[in-house]
């Protein structure tokens, strides 16, 4: 193991015990971040799906480009990866297990994509997934938020592929709203997690361009909504 994977595990465990202050955790980040000006855009990735599915793994993977045993997620592990110059995602991988999942509406606020793992060899679990992606789906805060299904162990035998999982998961219905991709893919090699990260970091750079120009044309509105009512009382008094 190297120091950066022992560092990793124990910011991990840290982080785990302050899993309710994930809201305050963002805002203080992002606090710190706007001390210093700086070009690189940020965007928030939440990675949700049962324990097991191989959450922890791939963001090591992906991360470290290395093997990395890992315990089930009791809270969350944080990390951030760049993603070209000037775009950096910070990745929320939050523990899956029955009790956590209660907790997973506290760390969709400003979410700027969903990264959904299913075990794709555990078919005995796959509606039990579903069903936690349907609810989570209908959360407010991930409205229009982009979503990436990871199909994840695609090396174990009898792994559904990427077209049934996305038949199984009825993307077409519950996604209508929003960006989707369903990637295959393997956490233990790696194959097909250059492909998710791409694809989750496009989505997510245009939803968060989307938002910024859904908010300068609320600004716009304001401003000029707040003018014309100034020049309305004026000519009103002239009469
Ligand atoms: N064969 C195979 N095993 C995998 C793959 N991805 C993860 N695993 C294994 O699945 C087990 C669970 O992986 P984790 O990454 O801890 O799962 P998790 O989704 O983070 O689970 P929680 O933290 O409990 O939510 C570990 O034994 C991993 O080695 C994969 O692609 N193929
Ligand atoms: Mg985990």
């Amino acid at each position: 193991m190297s120091p950066t994977h022992r560092l990793g595990t124990e910011l991990c465990s840290f982080r785990s015990l302050l899993a309710p202050y994930h809201t305050s955790i963002k805002a203080a980040c992002v606090c710190t971040e706007n001390a210093k000006p700086c070009s690189v855009k940020r965007a928030n990735i939440v990675m949700l799906g049962l324990d097991c599915a191989g959450k922890s793994t791939l963001l090591y993977k992906l991360r470290y480009e290395d093997d990395f045993l890992t315990m089930p997620t009791i809270g969350f592990n944080v990390d951030m990866i760049e993603v070209g110059k000037d775009f950096t995602l910070t990745f929320w991988d939050v523990g899956g297990q029955k009790k956590m999942r209660e907790l997973w509406s506290n760390f969709l606020g400003d979410t700027d994509g969903l990264l959904y793992v299913v075990d794709s060899s555990a078919k005995h679990r796959l509606e039990e997934s579903r069903r936690e992606f349907e609810l989570i789906l209908k959360h407010e805060s991930l409205k229009n938020v982009p979503v990436v299904v990871l199909a994840n162990k695609q090396d174990l035998p009898g792994a559904l592929n990427a077209e049934e999982i996305t038949r199984r998961f009825k993307m077409k219905k519950y996604c209508s709203d929003r960006n989707w991709y369903v990637q295959p893919c393997c956490a233990i090699t790696g194959q097909g997690l250059a492909e998710a990260l791409q694809r989750v970091a496009t989505f997510a750079r245009q939803y968060s361009k989307s938002k910024e120009t859904f908010t300068t044309l609320k600004e716009l509105t304001l401003t000029f909504g707040s003018m014309t009512g100034v020049k309305a009382k004026r000519s009103k008094r002239k009469d």
